[in-house]
């Protein structure tokens, strides 16, 4: 397999840290997100908390009432989760994050993997650099922190950004791999959860470098030919997974800084078109078809607006989709004021075929259902 860098971004105490940009009054407390099961006032299980509490014990998966008990006498804030406010910081995030990869898979709602081999001209510099840029970029437009790890495949990378946090990036390259990897705990490694980490600590293996030096057929007689195999190689670092999307999107979608802020509206559409070639590519590559067109507008004081159009039938037509955008931003500039910082086009309401309906009603002029 050809060289890769990929990048893993994993937002940090996600739910509680979206908590606190909502009232940032709680910042210095501990916040505690719970998933209150309704029972008794206290029972349910905390979903996440902010690296306060964390310091006193409370983190996800605890009772809410033993995450009480760690943290009485102590002025500490305790909330539901609210996924939907979650999930439309996350979306935002999402979007930013694909415009920077070559291929993107998002893994969880605050987590997601960008193989950034050919943006970055395989070089782990130009990486570096669009780590911090997008660090910068998601703080300054969420108002979030995150933790991010490069490396030369998803496991290293998963690895990297779990090393520093909160607010890390750790960049591990090929060279270092083998050296990063050897003092870390075998539990670092994706796959080997609580019970294979007793098995191996039985046989003295308690570090990725144990490990590594372990006898393959000795694993695969042990775990099987798949897990043994796949251990061997994570130990040495080793993983072919690619980085892809998952699942079909409700939505594709691309977003972009201009040069400067403009009510220009050929600048705005000089850029949106080049936007709406990036998602058309993107869509043909996933056999899709829209229905809805959405247009974006960041303004210069980070107002998000936006506007759709929904057509009566499927298409994957480039034309049609600009056409699309074009209308939705003159409209947009014609009824408002707002100066543009950012754009963004999308298209939704996929479906897999065009729908021939139309044509063929209208060609035969009647309708047929
Ligand atoms: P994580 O990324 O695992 O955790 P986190 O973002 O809260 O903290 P970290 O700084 O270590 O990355 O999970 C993302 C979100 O998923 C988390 O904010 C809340 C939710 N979650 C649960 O609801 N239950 C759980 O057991 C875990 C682990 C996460
Ligand atoms: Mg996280």
């Amino acid at each position: 397999m050809h060289t890769r860098i990929v990048m893993l971004v994993d937002l940090d105490y996600f739910f509680a840290q979206c908590e606190e940009r909502r009232n940032p009054s709680i910042k210095d407390k501990p916040v505690v997100v719970c998933v209150y099961s309704g029972r008794t006032q206290d029972s349910g299980a905390v979903s996440t908390s902010n690296y306060i509490a964390r310091q006193h014990g409370v983190k996800s998966g605890i009772p809410i009432s033993l995450a009480k008990k760690r943290l009485e006498g102590i002025d500490s804030v305790f909330l539901p989760v609210d996924k939907p406010f979650y999930k439309q910081i996350s979306d935002s995030i999402m979007e930013v994050l694909r415009s920077y990869a070559d291929s993107f898979e998002q893994v969880s709602i605050d987590e997601a993997y960008l193989d950034v081999t050919k943006k970055t001209r395989n070089s782990y510099v130009e990486t570096k650099r669009l780590a911090k840029k997008i660090k910068t970029e998601i703080f300054s437009q969420q108002q979030l922190t995150c933790s991010v790890g490069v490396g030369p495949n998803k496991l290293v990378a998963k690895i990297a950004a779990d090393y520093q946090k909160p607010d890390g990036l750790t960049v591990v390259k090929p060279e270092n791999v083998i050296r990063f990897l050897a003092p870390l705990p075998v539990r670092s490694l994706v796959g080997v959860g609580k019970k294979t980490e007793k098995k191996l600590e039985t046989l003295n293996v308690h570090t990725v470098a144990h490990l590594a030096k372990f006898d393959v057929q000795k694993l695969v007689d042990l775990f099987g030919r798949k897990l043994g195999v796949y251990f061997h190689n994570a130990a040495l670092g080793l993983d072919e997974d690619p980085v892809e999307e998952r699942g079909d999107p409700e939505s594709i979608g691309r977003i972009s800084t201009l040069k400067q802020d403009t009510q220009d509206l050929n600048v705005i559409l000089d850029k949106a078109f080049k936007l709406c070639d990036d998602v058309h590519t993107r869509l043909l590559t996933r056999k899709l078809f829209y229905r809805t067109v959405t247009i974006r507008v960041v303004g210069d004081n980070l107002e998000v607006h936006s506007r759709s159009n929904t057509l009566e039938n499927p298409t994957n037509s480039l034309e049609i989709f600009k056409g699309e955008v074009k209308q939705l931003f003159e409209k947009f500039f014609e009824e408002s004021d707002v100066t543009a910082r950012r754009v963004g086009v999308t298209v939704s309401s996929f479906s897999k075929k065009e729908n021939q309906q139309k044509q063929i009603t209208s060609f035969f002029g009647g309708s047929n259902n």
